[in-house]
């Protein structure tokens, strides 16, 4: 079947000397056909700059927030209180790694370098998400993350992995799966900690008084303020608006924070009969500018240890690109040496 996808895959240069603004404008209506089809757009084809600067730019500070994500929770390793609870942090944050792997590839797909993105990143000129400049003060603030943050991150990317760009969409699928068991490992923490003695339950509650309002926050700025929502929902990179997704959490946080005996801190949260969905306190966007400015409690700590360990895994880099190299050669030699065997083999048989 001849989809509207068939059709983007050829560059200018192919079409020889065609009138080139006609191209251009079949291009740009081919792809708005394959996005209006839900088709999904893949690297090879044709599509807008400004489509491929806005998935680099979102894929990129998704990457990053993986990656630094793990400093918070890292901090608890080797404080965890049990040997089980120790090996299930290790193998969270190296699933964040893992997440931080994909995405990076996600990116490249688009015509970036991971070194690029990682240069942006350690200079500040992209972001990563601002929840992880809040500090882990507790052992049952790796509970609050599972809980909350893992849960607003499964909200908000859900609708991702029907993202247009195929491979963002499929990274997002897996990402989905590990970040859901993630999610309910930190409700298990938090719930123990609850029926826990009065001080783990007191503990419990005094990690999701800190990390309610800023998981809130990692929705983005309201709808009316979101510079690029309207444009990414158009391309359907977003499905659903900052808004729309804080909403659907809140409502699923409730119902899971009265069974978990716990009290969500916002004296305005109630059941709006008519709306059919919860109302809840305003968010403090001042506080959120003023982390994404940089002033959060802890940005300065998260990218400094960014930075040390980019450089500290210098030697890291070098050793598996020589290790690659030195296959690569070894390989390029042994498929020589095979040709000619056979070459010679060959020719002991026409002899
Ligand atoms: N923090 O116009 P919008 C995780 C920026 S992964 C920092 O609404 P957009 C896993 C935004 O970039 C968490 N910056 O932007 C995990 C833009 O600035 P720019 C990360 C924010 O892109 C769990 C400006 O504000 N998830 O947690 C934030 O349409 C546990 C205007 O905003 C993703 O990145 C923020 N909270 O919507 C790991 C999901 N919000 O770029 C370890 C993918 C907004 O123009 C442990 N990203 N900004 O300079 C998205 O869905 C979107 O990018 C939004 C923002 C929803 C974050």
């Amino acid at each position: 079947m001849a989809t509207a996808a068939h059709r983007i895959a050829r560059t200018p240069e192919e079409d020889g000397p065609a009138d080139e603004a006609a191209l251009a404008v079949a291009y740009e209506a081919a792809f708005d056909a394959a996005v209006a089809a839900d088709e999904r757009i893949e690297p090879r084809d044709w599509m807008p700059d400004a489509y491929r600067a806005t998935l680099v730019r979102q894929i990129a500070q998704h990457a990053h927030s993986e990656i630094i994500g793990m400093q918070p929770e890292a901090n608890w390793i080797t404080r965890a209180p049990s040997l089980r609870r120790k090996a299930i942090l290790m193998a969270k944050v190296q699933d964040e790694a893992g997440h931080g792997l994909y995405l990076y590839s996600a990116a490249e797909t688009l015509g970036t370098s991971r070194d690029e993105l990682l240069d942006k990143l350690h200079s500040g000129r992209q972001k990563y998400s601002s929840i992880f400049n809040y500090p882990t003060l507790t052992w049952a603030d790796v509970g609050a993350i599972g809980w909350l943050v893992d849960g607003a991150a499964i909200t908000n990317q859900v609708p991702l992995c029907r993202c247009s760009y195929g491979p963002y969409a499929r990274a997002m699928v897996r990402i989905c799966k590990e970040e859901s068991f993630h999610q309910r490992q930190g409700y298990e923490l938090l719930l123990t900690l609850s029926r826990g003695t009065p001080e783990q339950h007191e503990m419990a509650q005094d990690a999701v008084n800190r990390w309610w309002w800023p998981s809130l926050m990692m929705f983005g700025p309201p709808d009316d303020q979101s510079q690029h929502s309207a444009q990414s929902m158009t391309w359907k990179i977003k499905r659903h608006s900052n808004d729309e997704l804080r909403q659907r959490f809140v409502d699923i946080c409730v119902p899971q924070a009265e069974t978990l005996g716990l009290t969500l801190p916002d004296p305005d949260l109630r059941w709006n009969e008519e709306r059919g969905h919860h109302d809840f306190g305003e968010i403090d966007w001042t506080e959120f500018r003023e982390v994404l400015k940089g002033n959060g409690p802890c940005n300065e700590q998260r990218i400094t240890q960014r930075r040390r360990a980019h450089d500290e895994g210098a030697w890291v880099r070098e050793a598996a690109a020589a290790y690659a190299e030195k296959h690569t050669s070894k390989d390029t030699v042994q498929n020589g040496a095979t040709r000619a065997n056979n070459g010679a083999k060959d020719g002991e048989a026409a002899a």
